[in-house]
């Protein structure tokens, strides 16, 4: 039985003031009732990390990375590694993300490099893949999403697979407010599954797999009762404690 998991991405939104109350809603909101039932995860801005794991501290929710380097420590001006979330506490690191390949320009080949020095250093990453409007009008869905999962995770062995997350993020739903409905997630999710199993079959049925593109509360329970569903990566509704703690309460 896969435990399910919620995670916000904060993307680059909050400062200090903001994130303490967030913080603290979120805290009071799913401690008692829903921590031990689901996992839960925050991904700040990277500046924000420390204080965020401070006041969570004796909280088992998880405090995360939006991205990171796929290098340990060098001249690489302006980049975080692996290494250091993983020093100052962190558990997880978002990699892959659909506004990191389009905007930062993040290849498949990045982001296997970013799965790797993870893992190496005891951070689970959360690995996003999914196909934009164009692709999947041109019925390309399945193909693009096969090979992002694929060269992702080139080199990660049946081992490793087990303490990695798949987020399918459909480009078209990302902050557009439009979802993918739960049926056009299961199918994708289910797929992905099944390019898992080439892994390692057992591990591929214990690999959490979540939807991320417009959760909110109103549409989470739909989706995440879709059998292959194990989860969400929570953008603007992260943002809101109350929508964010009605979204981990669907997942429970
Ligand atoms: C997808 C998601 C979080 P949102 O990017 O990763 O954002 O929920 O705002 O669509």
């Amino acid at each position: 039985m896969r435990k399910a998991l919620v995670i916000g991405n904060w993307k680059m939104n909050g400062q200090q003031v903001l994130n303490k109350s967030l913080v603290e809603q979120i805290k009071t909101g799913v401690a008692n009732e829903l921590l031990g039932r689901i996992d839960v995860g925050v991904c700040p801005p990277a500046v924000y990390a420390q204080s965020v794991i401070e006041q969570l501290s004796g909280v088992d929710i998880v405090v995360g990375a939006q991205n990171m380097s796929e290098h340990d420590s060098g001249a690489f001006t302006g980049e975080v590694s692996a290494v250091m979330l993983k020093d100052i506490g962190c558990g997880l690191v978002i990699l892959g993300h659909s506004e990191r390949r389009a905007l930062f320009a993040e290849t498949n080949v990045a982001v296997a490099a970013k799965v790797k020095a993870a893992l190496a250093a005891g951070l689970m990453p959360v690995v996003c893949v999914g196909e934009t409007l164009e692709q999947r009008e041109a019925g390309k869905a399945a193909d693009v999403v096969r090979e992002q999962l694929d060269q992702g995770l080139a080199g990660v062995d049946a081992s490793e697979l087990s303490k990695v997350v798949i987020a399918y993020e459909p480009v078209w739903a990302i902050g557009t407010g439009l979802t993918a409905s739960p049926e056009q997630a299961q199918e994708i999710h289910h797929l992905l599954r099944k390019a898992l199993e080439a892994k390692s079959a057992a591990v591929a049925a214990n690999v959490r797999l979540l939807y991320g593109g417009s959760v909110n509360a109103a549409n989470a329970e739909a989706l995440f009762a879709q059998p292959d569903i194990d989860g969400g990566l929570i953008g603007g509704a992260s943002l809101k404690a109350e929508d964010f703690i009605a979204i981990c309460r669907a997942a429970a």
